[in-house]
């Protein structure tokens, strides 16, 4: 989305969502979803928005977004990645190669003990390059990108979860998979 104020809201979605539904008075289900009506309500009593928040504002934002971050199904809201709080996943096959872009900065540390999801409950990871790059680019304007041989990690039984079409999961994902 291109509007600063729909990139306010999509950011206090993901707050509430991935990090912190306490603090809007809400709990999520074990797969991190909310009910959609009173996910409206908890946003707009905390945040006054004008105009209120409704499910079709969200849904066009969802829509213009440069990312596939929400999914609404079943009356239900949730964020498809990016979580600290523990959510339950589908376990799926990924495609052979995923990518992860990073900074030069954590490069050395990276190499020796693989990726870590940090701050997040799950290492994030792309399906195609110019995602990574865009995520790298956030941290360094000439990002690394790491390509992770996902075909032999699944062959030794390490476990991916889908986020979205677009973005893996992943709990660790050892050095001896990831080449520069
Ligand atoms: C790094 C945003 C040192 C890792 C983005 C990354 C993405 C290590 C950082 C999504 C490490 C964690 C997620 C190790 C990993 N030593 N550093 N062993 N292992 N790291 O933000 O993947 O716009 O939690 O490389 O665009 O950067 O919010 O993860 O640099 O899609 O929807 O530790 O969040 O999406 O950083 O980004 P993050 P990320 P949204």
């Amino acid at each position: 989305s291109t509007h600063r104020s729909d990139v306010f809201i999509s950011k206090k979605m993901s707050y509430c969502l991935r990090h912190n539904p306490e603090k809007y008075g809400l709990k999520l289900d074990e797969y991190g979803s909310v009910d959609l009506q009173k996910f409206l309500n908890a946003m707009n009593k905390m945040h006054h928005f004008q105009p209120k928040l409704t499910e079709m504002k969200i849904r066009e934002i969802m829509n213009f977004s440069d990312k596939e971050r929400f999914e609404i199904k079943n009356g239900k809201i949730c964020a498809l990645y990016g979580h600290s709080i523990p959510i339950k996943r589908k376990q799926a096959i990924p495609p052979d190669i995923l990518y992860h872009g990073t900074t030069h900065s954590f490069l050395s540390s990276i190499m020796k003990e693989g990726l870590l999801p940090m701050g997040r409950q799950y290492v994030n990871l792309s399906t195609d390059i110019e995602m990574a790059e865009s995520v790298g680019k956030r941290r360094d304007n000439h990002p690394v990108i790491l390509k992770i041989n996902a075909k032999q990690a699944v062959k030794d039984g390490i476990k991916f979860y889908i986020g979205n079409n677009e973005v893996w999961l992943c709990d660790h994902v050892p050095t001896k998979y990831l080449t520069l």
